[in-house]
Parts: structure tokens; sequence; C-alpha cells
């Protein structure tokens, strides 16, 4: 039986392959410094995290807490479904779905297309809600001003440096389910110190949507950058 992983199962000599996924970033890179240029207005947040670390919820929070001051809408990525579309439409929000078809990530051409089918007439804040994956979603820019990822209680504290990307491209992490923190083995402080580690400017905000901690928080933040892209 032939032992060898599938990636040295190579004949006698080797072909050097073009890296074709480094020209499709490189495209993605044009479309976001269009999606940028096509929003000077408003913020735009790039929320990413592993499936399920609660970013549907936070968004949800957000907006009953934000919806009467600000006007806020999402483009909210999955492989299939519109349910979190329809989570956020019932929590108050302009929302859309956008249906990747399998993709592990949102590529800046699907936010442009997206862009002809939501109204962002006076909206202060669009969150993109990325599809769960702390991998591919890092290496997509989508023309967003701040990039925010979620890292839960729940998925161990060493993933900070196994997906360092996802870190390094961040400008905030939420530690969210802290109010799971003391049923899990995960230490903050940890995470905190790998996470810098990878990224030295990256803040980093404990947070509950179940009990409320660090929203009031997370909130300023999100002012304190809007305020940032309209000069204040
Ligand atoms: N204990 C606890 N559970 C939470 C919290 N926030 C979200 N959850 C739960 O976590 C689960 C996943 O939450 P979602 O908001 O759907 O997570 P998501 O990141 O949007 O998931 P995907 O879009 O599928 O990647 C749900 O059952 C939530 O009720 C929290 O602060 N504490
Ligand atoms: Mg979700």
């Amino acid at each position: 039986m032939n032992t060898k992983p599938k990636s040295n199962q190579m004949p006698v000599g080797s072909v050097q392959c073009d890296n074709t996924t480094l020209n499709l970033l490189k495209a993605n890179d044009f479309v976001a410094k269009a999606i940028r240029e096509k929003l000077p207005h408003l913020l735009v947040v790039n929320i990413c995290s592993s499936p399920g670390s609660g970013k549907t919820t936070l968004l949800q929070e957000t907006g009953r807490r934000l919806g009467k001051e600000l006007n806020l809408a999402v483009l909210v990525g999955d492989p299939e479904t519109e349910r979190d579309a329809v989570r956020l439409k019932e929590a108050g929000l302009n929302a859309l779905q956008i249906v990747t078809g399998g993709m592990c990530h949102i590529e800046a051409q699907m936010i442009l297309q997206a862009l002809d089918h939501i109204n962002l007439e006076g909206t202060d804040i669009l969150f993109i809600e990325n599809v769960g994956n702390l991998l591919c979603p890092s290496a997509f820019d989508l023309g967003e001003d701040a990039r925010v990822t979620l890292l839960a209680s729940t998925e161990g504290d060493d993933k900070p440096k196994k997906y360092p990307r996802m870190f390094l491209t961040s400008e905030l992490m939420l530690v969210s389910k802290a109010d799971l923190l003391p049923y899990v083995p995960f230490s903050v402080e940890a995470a905190a110190k790998d996470a810098r580690e990878v990224n030295p400017d990256l803040e980093v905000i404990p947070i509950s949507t179940l009990k409320g901690d660090g929203l009031d928080e997370w909130c300023e933040w999100l002012k304190k950058q809007l305020a940032k892209k309209r000069g204040g």
C-alpha cells in the first residue's frame, strides 16, 4: 500500500505551479478598493469567527442597543439558508443574506453585488457577518474599515497562535460567551497574550450577549470607530 501523503505522490520530477490564488487575491483587493471608494461616509465592520461563536446574536443585541441612535445594516454570509438574515430582521436591522453556495468565505465581489440589493441611504454602520471560519476569510479584504474577530470561551484559548492571520488582520478580538468562563478551561489572559504576540495593536473585550458583560464597551468602541471614520 502507498503510505505517502497525497502531496508527495509525484512520479519522477515535479512541476512548479504558479500560485493562482495570489492573483485572485490581487483581483479581490481591487474590488475592495472600489467598495471603500463607494462607501466613504459609513463605517464598514467585518465580523469574523468560527461557526457558532455568537456573531449573529451579537449583531441582534447591537441592534437592540444602538438601533434607536444609529442606522445599522448587515450583509450576512452563510454557505446556505437565509436564517441569519431572518433573525437580524426580526431584531429590527436592515439585513440582506449573501448565500455563498458552499464557499467558506465572503469575497469583495460578493459585497459589491450585494450593495445593489440593499438600501444604505442614511446608514451609519454596515456590518458584514462573514462565513463562520477562522481561516479563509482572513485573506479577503472586503473594503472594511475595521475587522472584529470573536473567539468563544468554548473554543479553547490556543486559537490566536493556531490561526494567527485572522488575529493579525483584526483591530478587535471579542472573547464571546464570557458567561461560560467559570465552566470551561479558557484563560482570557492567555488568549489575549498570544493574540497580542501576533498583533500588538489588537484590542480585547470579553463579552456575553446572554448576561450583557462587555456590551457597553463594544458599543462605545463602535461609536469611536464611526467618529474616526467621519473625521471626528
Ligand atoms: N452562553 C452563551 N451562548 C451564546 C452567547 N452568544 C451566542 N450564544 C449561543 O451560541 C449559539 C450560536 O450563536 P450564533 O449567534 O448563531 O453564532 P454565529 O457565530 O452567528 O454562527 P454562524 O453564523 O453559524 O457561524 C446560539 O445557540 C446562541 O444562543 C453568549 O454570550 N453566551
Ligand atoms: Mg450567524
